[in-house]
């Protein structure tokens, strides 16, 4: 059976945006799948991938890490139910994939930075706030004056998502697909993460959210 490494938290919870991703892929293609999860400090579960970082498949044959590469490779050993509708939904599922990881992920990262250590427990939370303290050269509590602002800059952002939804029910058409699975991520981290109400309860992407959320039950 396929295993997926997952970032783990306090109480088990699973929070990292392309873990997600990954998991309602595999959903979508109805894989049998279990997750093995992966705390932070845990990078000896994962050594065997010769890097540090969550997701990672591991298949009968070896296995693959970077989400976009895992989709490929989903995609390209598991025909039935595809990913990429066409080379045009393939395209645009990769251009969502770079604008998460460049430009929403480190976004949302300044509005709920300084909330993840409540999430975390042990070891975690000194390494949490260590690697991001180097990261962003100051305390994971310097965005914190300018939520409300990054909050709005985020909408603004993603105000097009919106009218995708508004017209088609879902970013890949009537259906949920994989454009839905790359731009969902960015919620379940925030949701799981944080008290932030990032989205209006009457913004159709929190419906879409929720509806989403409510067909990930893993
Ligand atoms: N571009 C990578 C990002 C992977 C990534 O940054 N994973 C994070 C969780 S969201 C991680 O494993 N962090 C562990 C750490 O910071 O030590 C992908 O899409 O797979």
């Amino acid at each position: 059976m396929i295993q997926l490494y997952d970032l783990c938290g306090k109480n088990n919870l699973r929070f990292s945006p392309p873990c997600w991703n990954i998991k309602l892929c595999l959903l979508h293609k109805k894989i049998d799948f279990e997750t093995i999860p992966v705390r932070f400090s845990e990078k000896n579960k994962i050594a065997f991938s010769g890097q540090g970082l969550v997701p990672i498949v591991k298949h009968n044959k070896g296995f693959v890490f970077e989400s976009w590469n895992i989709i490929e490779w989903l995609e390209k050993n598991y025909t039935e139910r595809k990913l990429f509708k066409n080379e045009s939904s393939k395209n645009f599922s990769y251009f969502l994939y770079f604008w998460t990881s460049r430009q929403l992920l480190p976004i949302l990262f300044k509005i709920i930075a300084h909330e993840i250590p409540n999430i975390l427990e042990g070891e975690d939370i000194n390494y949490y706030i260590k690697t991001r303290e180097e990261r962003i050269n100051g305390p994971i509590t310097k965005f914190k004056p300018y939520i409300s602002d990054n909050i709005l800059e985020f909408k603004k952002m993603i105000s097009p998502v919106r009218k995708l939804i508004e017209t088609n029910g879902f970013i890949s058409g009537k259906n949920p697909g994989l454009e839905d699975y790359i731009f969902y991520g960015n919620f379940r981290w925030v949701y799981s993460c944080s008290s932030c109400e990032l989205l209006d309860t009457n913004d159709i992407i929190y419906d879409w959210y929720k509806n989403l959320s409510a067909q990930s039950e893993v």
